[in-house]
């Protein structure tokens, strides 16, 4: 299938700003897997598609993530921000994308996991680096990104749980998880200042 058909797709499903975003994710996962080697199709595709169901009815993310044969645990419940997430890798499911690489590089770009493979580690990465975005350090981050992906995981990780422990709001225990394994990964690297 073209990328165009899921260009046009999504375009249908969001407004404006979130549709920049997502072309703007792709050309990073784009430029991501050149650099490191990942598929371009793929990353392409898992970029554009990261965020498809981001701007749905929440009673329409539900119904998704239920039909994909998802259960929410505890925090999922609680953090409505993580539902597009879930949502998009059914919804990628439901579109004919059998890819597992692809379906779970959506699943997880939100929170990250434990254990995450290339295609998804440019996915998470992607959604922080993407030209529109501007928060402070956003410089910062672009740079780790093209010279080391785990450093610069760590560096949106960090930004994340931070944030979100400063405001009250329940972490995920991927999110946690992701952050212990890209510890221990730069740490067997020496990589760890
Ligand atoms: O969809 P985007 O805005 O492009 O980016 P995203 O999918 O990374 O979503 C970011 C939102 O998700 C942001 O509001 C913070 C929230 N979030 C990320 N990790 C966690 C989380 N929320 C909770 N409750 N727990 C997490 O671990
Ligand atoms: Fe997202
Ligand atoms: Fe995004």
């Amino acid at each position: 299938m073209d990328i165009n058909y899921y260009v046009n797709l999504i375009k249908g499903r969001m407004g404006e700003r979130r549709f920049i975003h997502s072309v703007n994710v792709a050309k990073a996962a784009v430029k991501l897997a050149e650099i490191y080697g990942a598929d371009t199709e793929k990353a392409e595709l898992a970029g554009i598609l990261h965020d498809a169901c981001k701007e749905i009815p929440k009673d329409e993310m539900l119904q998704i993530i239920s039909s994909g044969g998802i259960i929410l645990d505890a925090t999922e419940k609680a953090s409505s921000k993580l539902w597009h997430a879930l949502a998009g890798s059914v919804y990628a499911r439901q579109l004919g994308i059998d890819d597992d690489d692809i379906v779970n590089s959506i699943k997880y770009h939100t929170t990250g996991r434990a254990g995450m493979s290339l295609l998804e580690k440019i996915i998470f990465t992607a959604d922080f680096i993407s030209d529109e975005r501007d928060y402070n350090g956003v410089e910062i981050m672009r740079e780790k990104a093209y010279n080391n992906l785990e450093d610069a995981m760590l560096f949106g990780l960090q930004f994340t749980i931070t944030n979100l422990a400063e405001r009250k709001l329940p972490i995920h225990s991927n999110a946690i998880d992701c952050y212990n394994d890209i510890l221990t990964t730069l740490n067997q690297k020496g990589l760890l200042l």
